[in-house]
């Protein structure tokens, strides 16, 4: 019997494109004599669309956008699932490849879990908790991991006292720091600030996309980056580092496709990388982490280490960090597929035996 994988792509998102070629990719690696792989095709209006059956890889992003065909929103989908569920199928598993305030952070996990569907990746509290740098900063720090210093404001706090927003950044943190909407996956509302006349310009420019900013400390340091892999038993790959090829002013081009050189294995000590798995772990297990994680972090000359962030839904074409940190670890992009869809089942199967009554 061949896995069933309900592949959910595309979205109501500025991650379309990305989330189109990753489904690509995705369906080229998978082996169509072990799965079989029904499309469901989200449009960029938000409209659900279920495509036919996959019984091969295909070979461009046009073929995956299905106009026509039978149209679904999310809860006209629920019930045809449910009533299929019952009857085990049409899916065994859900792979969700979508970004953002629409699939990342945790609504469509919420979905799937209500209709009692397994799907591959984080759960809605690690995804939801994940999408919320202030949240998730919240959580490390409660753990123990270090970090550099941040503070955070909702609209409302800078709306009524700007200059005394503004100060307890300077009091906090100082110069340089880097201001972020709380909420949005991708680089866009970042600005680095060097003084007053930045903040205040950098506040406007990110409340333009969240309701909560977050501020952080600059720091001088290598960006490096671990893969995590598992549910109960989390495993780390081996560490890769992100090195932008020019200087750059603008945040956003930084982290363009082409602006950054990545080096796996990463030449850390031998010491650095055991830190670099526990912290790893220990931030995968803190926010609740299942199937995968990328960890993200900033190392110093004096060889302070720091965690920035992880990233419960990353980049995930055979080109991006956490492939090709599983790559180099000895686990092929196809094979790094089947994992997860076996960690996704896994998961379900062991939430089935628990006791609901008492
Ligand atoms: F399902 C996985 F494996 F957990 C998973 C899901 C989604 C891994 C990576 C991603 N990444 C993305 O969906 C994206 C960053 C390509 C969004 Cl467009």
């Amino acid at each position: 019997m061949k896995t069933k994988i309900g592949l959910l792509y595309g979205g109501k998102s500025a991650e379309h494109k990305v989330s189109m070629q990753t489904a690509l990719a995705v369906i080229k690696a998978l082996d169509h004599s072990k799965f079989e792989v029904h499309p469901i095709y989200i449009t960029k209006e938000g409209q659900w669309v279920k495509g036919p059956l996959l019984t091969g890889p295909v070979e461009t992003v046009k073929e995956l956008e299905f106009s026509q065909g039978e149209a679904l929103s999310p809860t006209a989908l629920a019930p045809t699932l449910f009533q299929a569920s019952e009857q085990k199928g049409p899916f065994d598993v859900i792979f969700p490849l979508l970004h953002g305030p629409n699939g990342e952070d945790g609504t469509v996990q919420g979905l799937l879990e209500l209709l009692n569907l397994p799907y591959v990746g984080n759960g809605v509290l690690s995804s939801s908790a994940g999408m919320d740098k202030v949240i998730m900063k919240n959580i490390f720090a409660q753990a123990g991991l270090p970090q550099v210093h941040y503070v955070s404001f909702i609209r409302g706090n800078w709306e009524t006292s700007p200059e005394q927003a503004y100060a307890h950044v300077e009091t906090e943190l100082g110069y340089p720091c880097f201001v972020k909407p709380a909420n949005l996956g991708s680089s866009v509302g970042i600005s680095k600030c060097s003084n007053r006349a930045e903040l205040a310009a950098a506040f406007e420019e990110a409340f333009q996309f969240d309701r909560k900013i977050i501020v952080e400390e600059g720091v001088v340091a290598r960006e490096i980056e671990l893969g995590v892999l598992g549910n109960d038993y989390p495993e780390c790959s081996v560490a890769g580092e992100i090195v932008p090829k020019v200087e750059f002013y603008d945040y956003k081009a930084k982290y363009e496709d082409g602006n950054t050189a990545l080096i796996i294995p990463a030449e850390i000590t031998e010491e650095e990388y055991k830190t670099l798995r526990e912290m790893s772990i220990k931030a995968f297990q803190a926010l609740d982490c299942s199937g995968l994680v990328r960890a993200d972090f900033f190392v110093t000359k004096e060889g302070k280490i720091y965690i920035n962030e992880v990233n419960t839904m990353p980049g995930f074409t055979p080109f991006s960090m956490f492939p090709l940190l599983w790559k180099h670890t000895g686990v092929e992009y196809p094979q790094l597929i089947e994992r997860l869809v076996e960690l996704g089942i896994d998961r379900h199967t062991q939430k089935q035996k628990i006791k609901h009554t008492f």
